[in-house]
C-alpha cells in the first residue's frame, strides 16, 4: 500500500514537472491594430503561448504594449489593445491558423508552431472583415489569400502589394513586386492587412 502510494506520489511530481514545458507553446503572434501594426509584423515566435490570451500576454511583454483584460459574465475579455478600446460592434478578435474561434481566447490550447492573429474589428451585418495572409510564390511574385472567420482562404481580388513605398496592383490576388529591399504586405479595402514577407 505505501509503495503504491510513493509511486503515485512520485508520478505525480513528475508530471507536474512536465505539464509546464507542455504548456509553453513556442507559437507565432502578430496583432494587427486599426490603424497599423501593434506587433510583429513576419509573426515571429513567441515563446509562453499556452492559449491564445497567454500568447498575446507574451507579445505584449516582448513588443512593450498594453492591453487590458476584463472578467464578462461569461469569461476573460480582450477589452482593449493598444490605444484603442472596443465599442458597440467593433473591438478585438482572434484567429487561430486562420480560423476564428467561437471561444474566449483562454479557452483555445496552443501546440508549437501555431500562428496566432489578434486584430481591430468593426461587425456588420455581413459579419467581420476577412484578413489577408500574405504567400511567396516565385522571386519577387507573392499570392494573397483572404480568409473568413471560418479560416477559409479565396484569392483576395483587389489585394494591392505594398513595399519600398510601392504599390502593385494585384490579378486576381497574384502579383509581383520586382526588386526591393523593404518587406512587402497586402491590403484590401475592408480586410485586415497581411503578414509581411522579405
Ligand atoms: C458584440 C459582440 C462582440 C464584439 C464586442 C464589442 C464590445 N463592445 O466590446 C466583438 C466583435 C469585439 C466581439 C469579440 C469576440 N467575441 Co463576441 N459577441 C458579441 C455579441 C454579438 C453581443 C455581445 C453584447 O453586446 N451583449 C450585450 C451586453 C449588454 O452584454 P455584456 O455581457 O456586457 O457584453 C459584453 C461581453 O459579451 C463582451 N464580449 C463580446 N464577445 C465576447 C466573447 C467572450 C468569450 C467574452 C468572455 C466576452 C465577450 O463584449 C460585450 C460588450 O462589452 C455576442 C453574441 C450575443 N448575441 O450575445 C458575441 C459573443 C459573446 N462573442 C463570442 C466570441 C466567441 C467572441 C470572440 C472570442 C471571437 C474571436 N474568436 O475573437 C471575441 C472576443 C475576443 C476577446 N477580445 O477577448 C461568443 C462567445 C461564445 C462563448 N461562449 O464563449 C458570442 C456569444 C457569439 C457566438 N455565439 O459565438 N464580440
Amino acid at each position: 500500500m505505501f509503495r503504491r502510494a510513493l509511486l503515485l506520489a512520485v508520478a505525480v511530481a513528475a508530471a507536474a514537472l512536465l505539464v509546464p514545458a507542455a504548456l509553453a507553446a513556442r507559437v507565432h503572434v502578430r496583432v494587427e491594430g486599426k490603424t497599423r501594426t501593434i506587433f510583429g509584423p513576419t509573426a515571429p515566435l513567441v515563446e509562453g503561448g499556452a492559449n491564445a490570451l497567454s500568447a498575446l500576454d507574451a507579445a505584449s511583454v516582448a513588443g512593450e504594449f498594453y492591453y487590458h483584460l476584463t472578467q464578462a459574465s461569461f469569461g476573460a475579455y480582450v477589452d482593449q489593445i493598444g490605444l484603442y478600446p472596443a465599442g458597440a460592434q467593433a473591438g478585438w478578435v482572434f484567429k487561430v491558423n486562420g480560423a476564428s474561434p467561437p471561444v474566449g481566447a483562454d479557452q483555445v490550447a496552443l501546440k508549437d508552431g501555431d500562428s496566432v492573429l489578434w486584430y481591430w474589428a468593426e461587425f456588420g451585418p455581413a459579419g467581420g472583415p476577412p484578413t489577408l495572409a500574405l504567400r511567396r510564390t516565385t522571386g519577387s511574385c507573392y499570392r494573397v489569400l483572404a480568409q473568413n472567420d471560418a479560416g477559409v482562404a479565396t484569392p483576395a481580388r483587389g489585394a494591392v502589394l505594398r513595399v519600398d513605398g510601392r504599390v502593385r496592383r494585384t490579378t486576381g490576388g497574384r502579383g509581383c513586386v520586382g526588386r526591393h529591399r523593404g518587406l512587402v504586405r497586402a491590403t484590401m479595402t475592408g480586410a485586415v492587412r497581411s503578414n509581411a514577407l522579405p
